[in-house]
């Protein structure tokens, strides 16, 4: 059989194997598979250097299904890859099996959880980036993508960055069949208008026949120039190729075939071809920061610091200490402070402009390959990343995110500068630690912390500067409290963090005289790290509180929140008076 026909028969059984896994499972995406399988079955068998018994290979290539659901074709590489058995690819999307509906990195090969479009090419410009800068190896990033998943705007913030960067090591292969989950997409086959769009911008873009395993391998061929761009490879393709009650057919989208013996008989039955990708053999080791002791930082009792400016500088010194720390900003480094860490790391800072998708979507490329990312913006512009953080979260990743200018107490920006929602939204992504610091030193023994933090992990650092409340020497441990002052004649716990916190030390020392006659005296309860309500938080919650006398009156007593009940505050305020 010449190499020609034995790709074309891999791929055969790649779209066998993936009406097999869809049929078993009773659901899936077989039509999506097949359309792509000999671009998966020239890939593997020539050009993907991977060691499946090895998959922390640093030097490994890295393949990533940007269209998830095509997961029964990526199961049906691993097996004829040799990675998996038979047997195991019929567990498809079965309870307790790690061949789940899309891929995640449950499985040693999947390096991020995919399913949500226009997410894996934004990782895998992560990856490459880390390729390039950071581990500087000559490992190659192969990502899949669907021709619908292409109205995504994060795939355009992917294809900006990657040519910015000049990503040659980053191949995006775009699906053209022509059809999405209900109908005809966008742009059906003008492939000449993705040529048109992905040379726009900066990339080199290849346009082939999909099913034509020699123009599959001149274009793999041609993407490894080297030449300084990233390369798109344009194949068009046929949704449900080789068979014919599905083939190029609307309505088949996300379902098994109904009768697949005889897809599988259509297709030319059962193969039992083992292809193994070619394990990498270059004799070069990953880059490595150059480190040095770095004096922690810290300051003096009662100084006036922002906590954002805090994070820049204690990140900064971490690093100086610790060469896999990176730090990403989305173009507000002045004011998150991360450019504290430009002027001083600059070869492990990365600018990632004003596009929030991209600037998660690298971080969590970057932890794939071990670096330790710190991605800072305005706290309130996360909300436009929220579902690469969701995702994050699913890919089990490690990842730091920062925001400043939390809070209402950034004032005359106005709302939409604001942070309001971030404390409930990043606290509801599975397994993650929300920070909320309340002073400089307290934001620098956090930052620290952050670094060996498992999962989504997250920063809310203040524009103002607020007074530093405790020593350098103080530890915190996340989700823990402590009391900051009390005494027997308190009625009244404040439970805060943040501005809210130092706000609340002012006032303590102002309710307790101002309403003595009302016997209200508070006693505070700092949360250095909100991660749920702290256990000895008996009393009540209150974001925070402030106190305004009228002038020769009696003392009148204001409730501020920033997140938390007002309602719960005014009742409680209005008790006590
Ligand atoms: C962000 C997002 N929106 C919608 C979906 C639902 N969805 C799953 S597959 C699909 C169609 C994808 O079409 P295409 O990218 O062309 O891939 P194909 O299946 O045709 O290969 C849609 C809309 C999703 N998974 N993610």
């Amino acid at each position: 059989m010449s190499e020609h026909e034995q790709w074309s028969e891999l791929g055969q059984q790649l779209r066998v194997d993936s009406v097999r896994a869809a049929a078993a499972a009773g659901s899936g995406h077989p039509t999506s598979s097949m359309s792509a399988a000999d671009l998966m079955a020239v890939l593997l068998s020539k050009y993907l250097r991977y060691d499946f018994d090895r998959p922390t290979n640093p030097l490994n290539d890295h393949l990533i299904f940007s269209k998830g659901h095509a997961s029964p074709l990526l199961y049906s590489l691993y097996k004829a890859a040799g990675a998996i058995s038979d047997e195991e690819l019929l567990t498809f999307r079965k309870l307790g099996s790690r061949l789940q509906g899309h891929p995640t990195p449950e499985i040693p090969w999947v390096d991020v959880a995919t399913g949500s479009l226009g997410q894996g090419l934004p990782c895998a410009v992560g990856v490459a980036l880390a390729g390039k800068r950071l581990d500087r190896l000559p490992y190659r990033v192969w990502v899949l993508c669907g021709d619908s998943e292409m109205a995504e705007g994060s795939i355009w913030e992917a294809f900006d960055h990657a040519s910015h960067e000049a990503l040659d090591n980053l191949i995006a292969i775009i699906d053209v069949n022509r059809l999405g989950q209900r109908g005809e997409t966008m742009l059906g086959w003008n492939t000449a208008a993705y040529v048109r769009r992905a040379e726009a911008f900066g990339w080199r873009a290849l346009e082939i026949d999909g099913h034509d395993v020699a123009q599959i391998d001149g274009a793999y061929q041609e993407a490894l120039a080297g030449d300084g761009q990233p390369v798109a490879i344009i194949a068009r393709t046929v949704k449900g190729k080789g068979v014919q009650a599905v083939e190029n057919r609307n309505g088949f989208h996300g379902k098994p075939l109904e009768d697949p013996d005889a897809a599988v008989r259509e297709l030319g039955g059962l193969r039992g071809l083992t292809v193994p990708a070619t394990p990498p053999t270059d004799d070069v080791e990953a880059h490595r920061f150059a480190t040095e002791d770095a004096p922690p930082t810290m300051w003096d009792l009662g100084a006036k610091v922002a906590t954002r400016r805090a994070f820049g500088d204690a990140l900064t010194a971490l690093a100086t200490a610790d060469g896999r720390i990176v730090a990403l900003d989305g173009e507000v480094g002045n004011s998150t402070y991360a450019g504290l860490f430009a002027d001083v790391h600059p070869e492990r800072y990365f600018e990632m402009y004003i596009a929030e998708q991209q600037l998660v979507a690298t971080a969590v490329g970057f932890q794939v390959r071990g670096w330790v990312p710190f991605a800072a913006t305005f706290a309130a512009f996360f909300s436009r990343a929220y579902d690469f953080i969701r995702m994050a979260a699913v890919s089990r990743a490690d990842v730091r995110l920062v925001g400043s200018h939390c809070g209402v107490s950034i004032g005359e920006d106005g709302p939409s500068q604001m942070a309001l929602e971030d404390i409930a939204a990043l606290r509801s992504v599975q397994g993650s630690t929300v920070l909320y610091p309340s002073c400089a030193n307290q934001t620098a023994k956090l930052v620290a912390a952050m670094v060996g933090r498992p999962g989504i992990v997250y920063l809310r650092t203040t524009r103002a500067a607020t007074p530093v409340l405790y020593t350098a020497e103080e530890e915190f441990q996340v989700g823990g409290s402590r009391v900051l002052r009390s005494s027997d004649a308190d009625e009244v716990t404040v439970v805060a963090a943040g501005v809210p916190l130092s706000l609340s030390v002012s006032t303590a020392e102002f309710v307790s005289v101002a309403i003595a006659s009302a016997t209200l005296a508070v006693s505070l309860l700092a949360t250095g790290a909100i991660t749920t309500l702290p256990a000895d938080a008996s009393a009540v919650t209150v974001s925070f509180v402030t106190a305004a006398t009228g002038e020769g009156s009696l003392p009148v007593l204001t409730a501020a929140v920033e997140t938390a009940p007002v309602d719960m505050a005014i009742t409680l305020l209005t008790m006590a008076a």
